[in-house]
């Protein structure tokens, strides 16, 4: 079982990048509060639960506003019938401009000691409550094997109010110190769990509407389960130094949500688009050593009828570029489902 210390909160220091540096360097994160104000963020949360409402997502007999969820409806990222409604989410103007908010970037300013950038591509999350038959509760996992690049933070922060009970985002404190984990076939972020002992001590707390959680890319990571009745929202998105190298995979929408035009099709202005493409930016390509001795794995027991491998054959279907390979994934998750 895990257990859970309270977060280290940083808010005093806010202001001094020195300390918030330091804090980074001894415990992997940093514990924000009221770092964006409250109404922003209520702003976004409304314009989404409107959105989830009418696509069925939520019960009809509550106030949309308490974002009760409709637990007939719960389906989970990249299932279809979750992108269908997800790609109207992500899209939202007022969603993607949050991430960018100059208080946001003078703060990683602030810890990097240099112009911060903003990824293109970030997370927005929605959980259903977990019940006997649904779970989409993230796993344990360290952003660097999905992000790549040379470093990156991660800024975590929930849509609303977020008790623990909710499902909140809790980080193992000084696992950075032990760089990338080894990896397995899992239901963690990407199909993969760590393989490993988890080094740290795990912290979390509850979140009130502009809180932050941010976090290095070697900071273990993982959420703790939905038990509420409603939809758990909340996203995250990636900074680092502008000097360094980014993994070309973050400059393209999320994946399943088009084009930048076709995300920005609906917008009613233009702050906030392609707000990256003046900045000197170099790009590498993403390793993928990690997806590869991922999905080795994941062949093998999908072929011997493992279906815990099904997050990650899934994951193949949906985002691989090789064609074959995800051909081959799709066969196998024919017959994982076939029984
Ligand atoms: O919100 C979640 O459930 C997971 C978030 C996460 O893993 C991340 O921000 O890297």
């Amino acid at each position: 079982m895990f257990q859970y210390e309270p977060f280290r909160d940083s808010t005093g220091h806010l202001d001094d990048g020195e300390v918030l540096r330091a804090r980074l360097a001894e415990d992997g994160y940093l514990f924000l509060h009221g770092l964006l104000p409250r109404e922003a963020i209520l702003n976004v949360r409304a314009r989404l639960l409107n959105k989830a409402m009418e696509a069925g997502w939520l019960a009809r007999d509550s106030a949309v506003a308490d974002g009760v969820a409709n637990q007939a409806a719960a389906c989970k990222d990249p299932e279809p019938c979750y992108m269908s409604v997800f790609r109207g989410l992500w899209a939202d103007e007022a969603l993607h401009r949050l991430r960018i908010d100059p208080r946001v970037i003078a703060l990683f300013g602030r810890i990097f000691c240099e112009r911060a950038l903003a990824h293109p591509m970030f997370v927005q999350r929605n959980i259903f409550p977990r019940s006997d038959v649904f779970d989409f509760t993230t796993g344990v996992h360290q952003d660097r094997v999905h992000i790549g690049g040379a470093t990156s933070h991660a800024m975590w922060m929930p849509l609303g109010d977020c008790p623990r009970e909710m499902g909140t985002l809790a980080v193992a404190a000084g696992s950075h110190i032990a760089g990338i984990l080894p990896t397995k076939v899992g239901s963690g972020a990407g199909g993969m769990d760590i393989a490993v002992p988890i080094p740290g001590t795990w912290v979390t707390g509850d979140f009130e509407a502009g809180d932050a959680l941010i976090f290095r890319d070697v900071t273990v990571h993982r959420a703790l389960p939905n038990l509420t009745p409603s939809l758990r929202m909340s996203f995250d998105a990636r900074y680092q130094k502008l000097s360094e190298p980014m993994a070309d995979v973050n400059l393209v929408p999320y994946a399943g949500c088009g084009t930048w035009d076709e995300v920005y099709a609906g917008w009613s202005g233009r702050v906030g688009q392609y707000y990256w493409k003046d900045l000197p930016i170099t790009t590498v390509p993403l390793d993928r050593s990690y997806y590869d001795q991922r999905d080795a794995m994941a062949f093998e027991m999908a072929e011997a009828g493992d279906r815990s491998a099904r997050d990650a054959i899934l994951r193949i279907v949906q985002r691989d570029p090789l064609p074959e390979k995800r051909e081959r994934a799709e066969r196998l998750l024919v017959r994982l489902d076939a029984g």
